[in-house]
């Protein structure tokens, strides 16, 4: 019997973890009011070619239109060996998915990094944190090849004990346990 159970839980276990992208549960009824504000980068998944190291904050903006934008800020090293902190801006395209969105982002100086990604938010309780994810590049088999997630938090100094247990089990469900690293903020971006 207990063979049975155990056969059973790890075919669950495979059934929630497929690692599909396809297959990735996002935040139910995202409701984009209550997630604006300032979020602080506390651990992040880097994708391939490393851009914002730490001192990560985010400010999400849902304009009169209902649309939302973003600003940024992060510790970066460009042209090699320049230590500088950047400011970002970012504009949400919505889609079908209220809790998935085409964010296009841009420096506000012309030589830090511009793209277009996925910005999907995994699950927030929109007071203490939230879990970003996107995926830049799907292989053949429908896992990704090339993801970055942001865990955010309401409060710089981390996650709240009672949060963690949640965000392990999404990082598991993401397929990216153990991919992450913290992200530190000791004042770096706060002058500029
Ligand atoms: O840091 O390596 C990286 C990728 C980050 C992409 C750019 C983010 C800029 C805007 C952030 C807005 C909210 C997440």
């Amino acid at each position: 019997m207990l063979r049975y159970i155990v056969a059973l839980c790890l075919l669950a276990l495979a059934w929630a973890q497929d690692c599909q992208v396809a297959n990735v549960q996002v935040m139910q009824n995202f409701d984009r009011s209550r997630y604006a504000g300032v979020w602080y980068a506390v651990a992040k998944k880097d994708p391939e070619g490393l851009f914002l190291i730490d001192n990560v904050m985010a400010q999400f903006i849902v304009g009169e239109d209902g649309k939302m934008t973003a600003t940024a800020k992060g510790r970066v090293i460009i042209l090699n060996n320049w230590e500088m902190c950047a400011d970002m801006l970012a504009t949400f395209e919505e889609t079908p998915d209220p809790a998935k969105f085409r964010m296009k982002y841009w420096g506000v100086a012309s030589y830090l990094q511009s793209g277009n990604d996925d910005h999907w938010v995994i699950d927030t309780d929109y007071d203490n944190y939230a879990i970003h994810y996107s995926c830049r590049l799907i292989d053949a088999d429908g896992t990704c090849l090339d993801s970055y997630s942001f865990i955010f938090s309401r409060h710089p100094a981390g996650l709240r004990a009672e949060d963690q247990r949640i965000v392990t089990q999404k990082k598991m469900d993401l397929c990216l346990l153990g991919k992450y690293r913290r992200v530190t903020h000791n004042g770096f971006c706060e002058s500029s």
